[in-house]
């Protein structure tokens, strides 16, 4: 994010108190990570804030927020972080969608209506873009900061794999990792540990991979019935969308999860290798990153898979 747009990020922030931050549903490491980060530096400042999410926050999370605890106070300044759309916020928080005073996004498909929006679709990740601001507000960095931070950025960058990890994004790392964040307890927590429910249920999945396009394409289905019958938690369904893109010649690969609301619809998690995912996803009503994109389709499992496979064909 530009000097220009810090300043005036650190501006707003600094007249601001009671603050409520917005992270938003079905949490990734990024919206969480910035949201208890931000958090904890605005009480570090002596300020009263507290974050939100549409539902519990994953206890894979845990190590962010175990001696958390929501202050009490009447909210009068509401920031979403990392969320590109009100329908985002999800039912718990939709309450907030015409009050948001300030978005703090990097979503270049943001259309989050606030009265002052920072969005810059070019960094990685939202909780870079918080570092970045206490850097340039001068603010200390705490390890349990430099937890949440790293979190955020080593997630949205897929462990440092993915196209979007900048020289900023291994710079600011670095420098979390000596404030304290434990880099390689985060990493295995979100890259490596998975419930053995999730691991049997992997198993199942990748076993009925489907092929298009010659192999440069390729589709997961994860349905309600296997979550049940593998026993795990749908907060472990994150790990399976970079599953199909793992395949040797694959270009675009595609994970659809139905929906524990409402089995006619699956959310499709688009990731691809040189193609704009977020093209395909914008095709059927979604949008995200250039690597990284996703959309919802109606339907069975196969007509969902039908309607994703016609989006990606204009891409190959
Ligand atoms: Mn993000």
């Amino acid at each position: 994010m530009t000097d220009e747009m810090l300043k005036r990020l650190a501006t707003e922030l600094e007249k601001a108190d009671d603050i409520t931050v917005l992270t938003h549903a079905h949490p990734d490491g990024d919206t969480v990570g910035a949201g208890f980060g931000l958090v904890y530096y605005l009480r570090g400042m002596g300020k009263r804030a507290n974050v939100k999410n549409s539902e519990d926050f994953p206890q894979k999370f845990s190590y962010l927020f175990k001696d958390y605890a929501d202050m009490d106070f009447e909210e009068k300044c509401v920031i979403s972080a990392d969320i590109a759309d009100v329908t985002l916020l999800g039912d718990g928080l939709s309450g907030y969608a015409d009050r948001i005073d300030i978005c703090i996004d990097h979503h270049k498909s943001n259309r989050m209506p606030a009265k002052k929006s920072f969005v810059d679709g070019e960094c990685c990740a939202v909780s870079l873009i918080i570092y970045e601001l206490i850097r340039f507000m001068g603010g200390s960095i705490t390890p349990l900061i430099a937890d949440c931070l790293y979190t955020g950025i080593a997630t949205d960058t897929g462990c440092f794999m993915f196209e979007n990890t900048s020289p900023e994004a291994h710079r600011a790392a670095a420098d979390l990792i000596g404030f304290g964040a434990g880099a390689a307890f985060i990493n295995r927590e979100m890259f490596q540990v998975k419930s053995r429910g999730r691991i049997l249920a992997e198993q199942e999945i990748i076993g009925s991979m489907r092929f298009e396009f010659g192999g440069q394409m390729a589709i997961i289905t994860v349905t309600n019935s296997q979550i049940e019958r593998f026993g795990f938690e749908r907060s472990e369904l994150d790990g399976f969308a970079g599953i199909p893109v793992s395949v040797e010649g694959v270009r675009i690969g595609v994970t659809l999860k139905q929906q524990a609301e409402d089995p006619g619809v699956f959310k499709a998690s688009i990731r691809t290798v040189d193609t704009d995912a977020s093209a395909i996803a914008a095709r059927l009503g979604g949008g995200g990153h250039n690597r990284a994109a996703g959309c919802t389709v109606a339907g069975t499992a196969e007509e969902a898979a039908e309607k994703v496979i016609e989006a990606a064909r204009a891409s190959l």
